[in-house]
């Protein structure tokens, strides 16, 4: 079957085992991932056209780091590395995301062209559902129990599935009646926000009961602890193989959307499944 997800100027589709995939921009010094190597707007650009090149559906651009500990910046300071790297990505015909919790930021992004709002606060914040409402870009609403800053401290559940369901459920509902069509959103359940490797792995077996939510399923574990926890590796860059058996693991279970930093590796890994799938 066919799915559609409405993005800005962009008709996105993807089927069962053939996920778009989504590359990882970090406009930001203190990411854990790379290190902060992409820290210039300059750096940042090359990065995107690597990923593009690679395959990348969607370029999702961040300047706030949503790492565990990671300090706030300003939105000031989120503007100025994460503007000059969207005025350019928006004229390269590829749908460009942003990932912020800033109201202010998605009115900015939407204003130089951004197609997606990629929200881990799931519109929230006071105003994110109003600018998310008066425009009409794609939207990613995700689960966090908690704020990046303390939520690892100690994630609590009782059933992990059943509340990050009901939460998505209600997030999603709460976008349905401010108009917002439900072919604009994909719901993410969140992995590594606010969750311990065992709600992880619970909610990576579930991957297909978010699907049946009706929204399109984005899932991003690309390179995160949960894999570096899995395989013993403490070194992000070295969680490439373990991410990618994630990604397929996901695509297998009706994921829309990859949210990934190695792009070659997914897409082939990608490609080769499709190919023996009947
Ligand atoms: N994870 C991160 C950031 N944004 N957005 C969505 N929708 N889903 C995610 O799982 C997600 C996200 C954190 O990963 P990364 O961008 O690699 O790191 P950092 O935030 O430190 O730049």
């Amino acid at each position: 079957m066919l799915n559609a997800w409405h993005a800005g100027r962009f008709q996105l589709s993807w089927t069962q085992g053939k996920p778009l995939v989504m590359g990882i921009v970090n406009a930001t010094p203190d990411s854990f991932s790379d290190g902060g190597c992409f820290q210039s707007t300059q750096a940042a650009i090359e990065q995107a056209r690597v990923l593009l090149n690679e395959g990348a559906d969607i370029l999702d651009v961040g300047g706030e780091s949503t790492r565990p500990g990671a300090p706030p910046v300003t939105p000031e300071e989120e503007w100025a590395r994460i503007g000059p790297v969207l005025q350019e990505l928006v004229t390269w015909n590829v749908p460009i995301s942003v990932d912020t919790m800033r109201p202010e930021t998605m009115r900015r992004a939407l204003d130089v062209g951004v197609d997606i709002l990629n929200d881990v606060y799931a519109f929230r914040a006071e105003g994110a559902l109003a600018v998310l409402a008066g425009s009409q870009a794609g939207a990613v609403v995700m689960h966090m129990q908690g704020e990046p800053q303390t939520m690892q401290a100690n994630p609590q559940y009782v059933r992990v599935v059943d509340e990050v369901h009901a939460f998505l459920e209600q997030r999603l509902q709460a976008l349905l009646d401010l108009g917002v069509q439900g072919q604009r959103v994909l719901v993410d359940q969140g992995f590594g926000f606010g969750k311990t490797l065992a709600h992880n792995v619970e909610l990576m077996q579930q991957v297909s009961r978010f699907v049946d939510l009706g929204a399109g399923v984005l899932v991003g574990v690309s390179r995160k602890r949960m894999i570096g926890d899995l395989l013993g590796e403490a070194d992000p860059m070295k969680r490439v193989h373990g991410s990618v058996a994630a990604a397929l693991f996901a695509a297998q279970q009706g994921a829309a959307v990859v949210r990934v930093h190695d792009m070659k590796a997914t897409c082939d890994a990608l490609a080769v499944m499709k190919a023996f799938s009947v």
